[in-house]
């Protein structure tokens, strides 16, 4: 067992890491005071391969893997997380489309998203269905070569500025999760249109909207899988997205650390740097140890995925533990910086008001114990 990174992994790091310095840390504050949305970084990172993650070269992917994504997504979001949930929620639809779809939905689609032309959304909850996600009401209905879409979908990140949307629809009158499908639709549809775009306490430039249908037309071809299979294809689909999550926590949180242990070395009261009191060198110590723990954990499951093993419990794990422990470092962060570090002069306020979303989205974390618990003690009755 090795716990260095190899070259490879090094270089994609520091590519990464390269990249995030130049093109999005600087603008990271005012894309938030803006609620910016940079597409332009996606063509970007599309140039570096970060669209096709997860994607075989054949369809214009690079297929980094799990464990170098999650390196790169750690590196994003040290500088803005928005971007880097965006690359995530792009990713998890194209890999999806890659593992599901047919040769030619494939060839069409997937081949257009690994570069960068079109831009992916992932749409599963609805206001009525959130964590009971198989409780999900908007529903596709077969004529002929075609299903007509009515309903509405939620809280849909890319929301509005993605060009393809993976959308789960009740196929059947049944409850539950055998009656879902998985459909891929496509921006400009005819009775496709936006809903509200939500006003969030952060993550403000990566955008949030929700999704209407009214007698819109998908072709039977835009159906991923077989009907039926959209609940599988969804939570599979997020096993790797949780990892994501995850990583994309370490990156916050990592960058949250080292604001907070520079001030805490600069800072002088009662005659010393704030960094001799024992109250602030405990909080720093539980920082870092929390953040090297998440990371691990990220590290783990992002192995299993790409290894092939059963890795469900171990991205909810990371999940969970990364991002709680997220919360709970740019809050002390915050702490450690006081009045300095609740005014906008440090981005400290910002990974805090940011990365609270992520004990939310992707599954709650209540949700990720659940299947943790589930996995380990099966599923009681
Ligand atoms: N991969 C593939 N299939 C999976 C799976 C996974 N990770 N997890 C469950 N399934 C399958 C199950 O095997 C089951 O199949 P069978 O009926 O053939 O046995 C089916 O999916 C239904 O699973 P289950 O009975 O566990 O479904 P529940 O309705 O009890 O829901 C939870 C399970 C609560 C865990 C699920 O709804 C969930 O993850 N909710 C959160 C949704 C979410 O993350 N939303 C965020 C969207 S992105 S913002």
């Amino acid at each position: 067992m090795k716990f260095d990174l190899d070259e490879e992994q090094t270089e994609i790091r520091d590519i990464v890491r390269r990249f995030t310095a130049q093109e999005i840390a600087p603008h990271a504050e005012s894309w938030d005071e803006l609620s910016y949305f940079p597409r332009e970084i996606y063509i970007k990172m599309a140039e570096l391969g970060l669209m096709g993650m997860t994607t075989p070269e054949t369809y214009g992917g690079s297929m980094l893997g799990r464990l170098a994504g999650a390196l790169v997504y750690e590196e994003l979001a040290k500088g803005e997380m928005a971007t880097a949930v965006g690359l995530s929620v792009h990713n998890m639809v194209t890999g999806s489309i890659a593992r599901f779809g047919n040769e030619e939905q494939r060839q069409h689609w997937v081949s257009q998203l690994a570069t960068g032309k079109l831009l992916g959304a992932f749409s599963l909850s609805e206001v009525s269905a959130g964590s009971d996600a198989a409780s999900l009401q908007c529903h596709a209905d077969r004529r002929d070569d075609h299903y007509i879409l009515n309903g509405s979908k939620a809280w849909v990140t890319n929301g509005g500025e993605a060009d393809i949307y993976l959308l789960m629809a009740r196929t059947s009158n049944g409850v539950g999760s055998a009656g879902i499908s998985c459909f891929v639709m496509e921006k400009g549809t005819p009775g496709f249109s936006f809903g509200k775009q939500e006003r969030k306490m952060g993550l403000h430039s990566s955008p949030t909207r929700e999704l209407l249908f009214e007698q819109c037309e998908i072709p039977v071809t835009n159906r991923i899988g077989a009907e039926g299979q959209g609940f599988k294809i969804a939570l599979s689909s997020l096993d790797g997205g949780r990892i994501n999550i995850g990583a994309v926590a370490v990156g916050v949180a990592q960058a949250a650390f080292e604001v907070a242990s520079n001030y805490a070395k600069e800072r002088q009261q009662f005659g010393h740097p704030i960094g001799i009191f024992q109250g602030i060198q405990f909080l720093l110590a539980d920082m870092a140890m929390k953040i090297e723990a998440s990371r691990l954990l990220v590290y783990q499951a992002a192995y299993k995925l790409d290894e092939g093993q059963s890795a469900g419990m171990y991205a909810s794990m990371a999940k969970c533990f990364a991002t709680d422990a997220a919360m709970e470092v740019t809050t002390n962060a915050v702490q450690v910086l006081g009045g300095a570090g609740y005014v906008r002069d440090y981005p400290v306020e910002r990974y805090m008001r940011d990365v609270k979303v992520a004990q939310i989205f992707e599954g709650t974390n209540q949700i990720q114990r659940i299947v943790i618990a589930r996995t380990l003690l099966g599923n009681l009755r």
